[in-house]
């Protein structure tokens, strides 16, 4: 397949002014009629008039109001070049869509008979032919014809302007925005839906109209989409001062979508995932989830829309961004520090967990691409994740001034523009007058920096110096790197635990402030502190102040210190994997030389200290208390033994249940919820600590903890504490009379839930993931009558968990698994692209496994190569997995 570059970048050959367009919605065959004013744009070397379609039917082109002879343009793929066009062109066209027939959910597709849209990233040139690139913003207004019965319910973006009756019992209503958009931003919906509304105040004292749209029977599911909406326009208002700019903000609920979500202009549509909770079907991760999604989608509008990206190669540019600030906006909910400091570890979790992955791998890249196949496959951790933590190290060197300061600047001069990421970049150094030249490194370099960490205290001269040296491992494309500018925000800890005042050289001392960012430009360079009264223990990258891997040689000593006492919450977690990290890869080795295991108590009073520690919020206690995931700790492994891992961590979990029991009972007794469910922050916490205890009580379980599972899963009325009892007993090597009991939990759990398509994927997960589901066990549940590839999150439930999170099974050395997954990936494939190539990447870190491991991956990812009639999306994957 063919690879685009960033610097093949030429601007658009003509604008479109305004585009009009009226569609006859058919599930079978939709017409759609376009008319697009353009314009030349004199300032691009492009000088023919280019367009781009795919899978349409063309019924009609009229140029200036004459039809264009076929010998008049040229097709290429999804290329239509017109030569010699005036400088004022008027396009009319007609084009004919099969909604029923696009299974790739992008474009205009039908969702248990509805209409639906998604278009971002290129799916608007299968409804018609347009310049469908980013940099072309027009003015939109649509007109939707259907059935009344059918589609009682016509959506699009901006303004209803105009609706009625057709008569031959059709209606139609007509859509205006005012506002000029990108085509990746176009939405319409048709359909029989409801909606919970609401009339709501914005600041400035204006009123809007919010809508949350569901199919019939989900209406007791809005409340929390609605108030994480409401929350959101609030927040965007204080925060950043930016107002919803429409008189209606709607959100549509389907349950066939790609991704997440997606941010059209005033008609968000969602995956049903991020929009339906209520307690019996929702759990903690689901409210946190809709809350995140919502924020994001919302901020969109200010960060996205009004000011969009040139190029696809720019995704970040409002992708990072709003990472960022609904990252922000979840953190400010929760309100107390510690809190700040629990969303701050989740969210660093699955950076590394995921995005340090993909850096590492055959798909790495930079947060701003130099070039792609298919852009579907870029929207990646490292454009999102990596990409927010970009933007968040402008935030940690400029502060929360400075940065709102930017923020200003920004909008200031690129409202209604789509521009770069450099253009950011620009706005937060001309704004604070700062030089961020070298900052631009983080967006043209791919690859986890590596920070080695060097001290020397010298006792007589009172100083203590720290050497930082970095380094960055190649990537594909990319052999040498040049040095990052790097804050590394940090503090001095001496033997008390206490934070010591800092004097260091080069830096101001500031009076109460025992925190410090250090910026790092150079491959290395000596920070020195002075009345350094005895030796400190460092405290280094607090808060997660940079996205680089920091290799810093502590004693369990030092560890235990920061564990118990750095002021820094972020850095107390860190200190805790730490420690766990070590004894993970002892025991992984201990495993695989046949070695006895042992764990030491050091680590385990460390842990009893920390659980029983009622000063610490219970959310906080939860995350130390849990251990580095397999993934995190094959990472430390050259070569990766999943089920040595495997092995190492469960003996481990088994270790601190047998000798924290007691303390497991009591937090968990400490920590029941009970009354009315709230989905708080301060009973999700109880929720998450009681849930960690009875995960750990079934690691060295008896009648007692069994019987407490059992009852709470029987007994919960909210979906979190069943979920949780539900996955301790299913997930269980017990007694076969116990075993007995887990299924017959998992059969009431499927009865009771079938109607629940979201509660279902959930079951398909939670037996996806269970340590006991090998490779056949999954071809069984494949054969349920409730499983099919062709939804979404259907697919992803099972399959995908599987593949991902479910290493020791997944790698099965007869290479069982990888047949599996070969199988899944051909045959998604032909349904839906974007998932196939998700699914694909599975095997991205093949090389690290061992050879017999290899060759079996190696095979199955030819045998996917070689497949006929691949898509863009599935042969990038692979092509750069074999490369
Ligand atoms: N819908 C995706 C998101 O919101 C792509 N824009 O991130
Ligand atoms: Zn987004």
């Amino acid at each position: 397949p063919q690879a685009i570059f960033r610097k093949d970048y030429v601007a658009p050959g003509y604008w479109v002014d305004t585009v009009e367009m009226g569609f006859d919605l058919d599930l079978d065959a939709t017409h759609v009629a376009t008319r697009l004013t353009m314009r030349r744009n004199p300032d691009s070397a492009e000088k023919d008039l280019v367009l781009f379609g795919a899978e349409l039917k063309t019924l009609q082109l009229r140029l200036n109001g004459v039809n264009l002879k076929k010998s008049a343009y040229t097709i290429d793929g999804e290329t239509m070049r017109i030569p010699n066009a005036p400088d004022e062109v008027v396009l009319e066209i007609e084009t004919l869509i099969k909604p029923s027939k696009n299974t790739s959910l992008s474009g205009l597709y039908a969702s248990n008979g509805n209409f639906i849209t998604q278009c971002e990233a290129e799916g608007f040139r299968k409804i018609t032919w347009f310049p469908d690139r980013p940099d072309v913003m027009a003015k939109y207004t649509v007109v939707l014809r259907a059935d009344k019965k059918k589609f009682p319910v016509l959506l699009g973006n901006g303004n209803l302007i105009e609706q009625g009756d057709l008569g031959d019992g059709r209606h139609f209503a007509k859509w205006e925005d005012p506002f000029k958009k990108p085509s990746y931003l176009f939405a319409l919906v048709a359909g029989s839906l409801v909606c919970q509304e609401e009339q709501y105040k914005l600041g400035s004292g204006r009123e809007v109209l919010l809508q949350v749209w569901v199919e019939k029977g989900n209406l007791d599911k809005t409340q929390h989409a609605m108030d994480s909406l409401k929350n959101s326009i609030r927040w965007d208002e204080e925060r950043f001062g930016l107002e919803l700019d429409l008189d209606r903000f709607m959100i549509v609920a389907t349950s066939d979508f790609n991704m997440g979500a997606m941010e059209n202009k005033g008609l968000n549509i969602f995956n049903t995932k991020y929009v339906l909770a209520n307690p019996s079907i929702a759990t903690d991760v689901d409210y946190a989830g809709i809350e995140s999604v919502v924020g994001h989608e919302y901020f969109h509008n200010w960060t996205g829309n009004r000011v969009t990206c040139r190029d696809w190669f720019q995704l970040s540019l409002k992708e990072g961004l709003t990472v960022f600030r609904d990252q922000e906006f979840s953190a400010d909910l929760v309100g107390t520090s510690t809190g700040r400091a629990v969303k701050r570890i989740e969210d660093v979790r699955v950076l590394r967990q995921v995005q340090f992955s993909e850096d590492a791998g055959p798909m790495a890249h930079p947060v701003r691409p130099d070039s792609f196949v298919e852009i579907n496959n870029f929207y990646t951790v490292t454009i999102y994740e990596k990409g927010s933590e970009v933007v968040r190290m402008y935030y940690t060197l400029l502060g929360h001034e400075g940065f709102r300061k930017g923020m200003d600047l920004y909008f200031a001069r690129h409202d209604g523009q789509a521009v770069e990421c450099d253009d950011f970049r620009a706005a937060m150094s001309d704004a604070n007058g700062r030089d961020l030249t070298q900052f631009e490194r983080w967006y043209s370099q791919a690859g986890t920096p590596r920070v080695d960490v060097q001290t020397h205290y010298d006792a007589a001269a009172q100083t203590f110096e720290i050497t930082l040296s970095q380094s960055c491992p190649a990537t594909p494309g990319q052999t040498e790197k040049l040095p990052f500018h790097i804050p590394v925000a940090m503090g001095l800890l001496n033997s008390a635990g206490q934070d010591m005042p800092l004097h260091c050289e080069g830096y101001e001392a500031q009076a109460g402030v025992n925190s410090l960012v250090l910026e790092l430009t150079a491959a290395s360079q000596t920070f020195r502190f002075t009345q350094v009264t005895e030796q400190p223990v460092a405290s280094l990258l607090r808060n997660f102040s940079a996205p680089v891997v920091l290799n810093i040689s502590y004693s369990d000593e030092e560890l235990g210190l920061l564990l118990a006492h750095d002021s820094d919450p972020f850095n107390r977690w860190e200190a805790g994997q730490r420690l766990a990290t070590r004894r993970l890869v002892r025991l992984t080795q201990a495993v695989q030389a046949g070695e006895p295991l042992e764990l030491d108590s050091m680590f385990i009073e460390a842990l009893r200290a920390t659980l029983n520690n009622d000063t610490l919020d219970p959310a906080f206690r939860e995350l130390v208390l849990t251990l580095p995931s397999e993934a995190m700790i094959a990472e430390e492994f050259e070569v990766v033994d999943p089920q040595a891992i495997h092995t190492a961590r469960q003996f481990a979990r088994a270790q601190i249940s047998q000798h924290l029991r007691a303390d497991l009972l009591s937090a968990y007794e400490q920590h029941l919820t009970p009354g009315k469910f709230s989905p708080d922050a301060v009973s999700m916490a109880k929720r998450s600590l009681k849930n960690l205890a009875l995960s750990y009580l079934l690691e060295w379980v008896d009648e007692s903890t069994f019987e407490l599972a059992k009852t709470q899963f029987y007994d919960a009325e909210n979906m979190t504490d069943r979920l949780a009892a539900l996955a301790g007993i299913s997930n269980f090597r017990g007694q076969p009379q116990q075993q007995k009991v887990a299924a017959k939990a998992l059969q009431h759990f499927y009865k009771e839930f079938k109607k629940e398509a979201l509660v279902i994927d959930k079951w398909f997960m939670l037996q996806a993931t269970a340590h006991t589901t090998d490779v056949a066990k999954v071809r069984e549940l494949m054969t349920h009558k409730a499983f099919t590839l062709g939804n979404p999150n259907r697919a992803r439930s099972l399959t995908f968990n599987f593949c991902n999170a479910n290493p020791a099974q997944f790698h099965a050395t007869d290479g069982s698994g990888y047949a599996l997954w070969a199988e899944l990936v051909i045959a998604l494939n032909k349904i839906n692209p974007q998932v196939a190539a998700r699914l694909a990447r599975s095997l991205d870190r093949w090389k690290k496994y061992p050879l017999h491991l290899q060759e079996k991956m190696r095979a199955a990812l030819e045998k996917v190569a070689a497949t006929k009639k691949l898509s863009k999306d599935v042969a990038e994957v692979v092509t750069k997995a074999l490369a």
